[in-house]
């Protein structure tokens, strides 16, 4: 049967994380729970993207390590004065998975200093509770939201993200739900009375995945499953398709089946 939840904007009246409630007044007051992954090369692409499909989604997830020609100045700088002229997050999808004094300093110093500008990222739970701790002590000097995501289950093929580890990796994000808001999951965790946002990536409606292991499923499967926000990259970007059309056509199903959802 159909998972049921509260609607987006209940939720942010309660939610414990104050990345989270920002979240869904976005989510909100834009009426699209599409994250789009700018998985491109070069910076002019990058922010091209985010400039153009910035009205369709919530949130931007990035690699920034993967773009040619980064610089703090050339590429940070402009998405996050992007990013509050559009009204969306950024979400560095840099998946963090070591000790806690490494991955505090991988996260806030370096050529990236993700914590200055990435109101979200990711960690694998690996480690234990320490990473939480040490990305958490990364946002000490920052002055405005932050928010981690917890690896609890993966798209791609014969991922080891399952049953006890998926279930121990709720267990850890229990122990911070100010700043550990949510999961990247492919269905909903967590118990009815907890509220942790899903944002769940391998979302295509065209392909079925990749050669390199990928899978997608379905906008309508992902969403009634009792995720939140999907992500999707290549279905709005690959060769051939057009970007604009396809986030309009990927926001009006995730709309449509959250809407859905919440009846
Ligand atoms: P795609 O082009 O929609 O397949 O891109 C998916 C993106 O989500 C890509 O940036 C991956 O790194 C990311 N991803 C994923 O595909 N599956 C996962 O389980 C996690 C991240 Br975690």
């Amino acid at each position: 049967s159909a998972i049921t939840l509260k609607s987006y904007e209940d939720r942010l009246r309660t939610h414990p994380s104050p990345l989270a409630r920002r979240l869904l007044k976005i989510i909100t007051d834009k009426q699209t729970n599409l994250c789009v992954s700018l998985d491109v090369q070069t910076k002019d692409e990058l922010l091209r993207l985010a400039d153009t499909l910035g009205p369709y989604v919530c949130v931007f997830k990035t690699h920034v390590d993967t773009v040619e020609d980064f610089t703090y100045e050339s590429v940070i700088v402009p998405l996050v004065e992007l990013s509050k002229r559009h009204n969306f997050l950024i979400f560095e999808d840099r998946k963090f998975a070591d000790i806690g004094s490494t991955v505090r300093s991988q996260y806030t110093s370096g050529v990236f200093k993700i914590a200055q500008w990435a109101h979200i990222t990711n960690a694998h739970a690996l480690p234990g509770p320490g990473i939480i701790d040490g990305l958490f002590a990364g946002t000490k000097n920052i002055n405005e939201e932050r928010g981690l995501l917890l690896l609890a289950e993966m798209s791609s093929a014969g991922s080891l993200a399952t049953g006890d580890y998926t279930d121990k990796t709720v267990d850890i994000a229990r122990k911070n739900t100010f700043f550990t808001f949510g999961f990247i999951a492919q269905t909903r965790l967590g118990s009815p009375n907890e509220d942790f946002i899903i944002m769940t990536p391998g979302v295509g409606l065209d392909d079925k995945g990749d050669s390199l292991g990928q899978q997608y499923r379905t906008v309508d499967d992902v969403i009634s499953g009792g995720s939140d926000i999907i992500i999707v990259g290549r279905g709005i970007f690959a060769k051939g398709r057009d970007p604009i059309t396809e986030s309009k056509r990927y926001r009006d199903a995730g709309w449509k089946a959250y809407t859905a959802r919440v009846k």
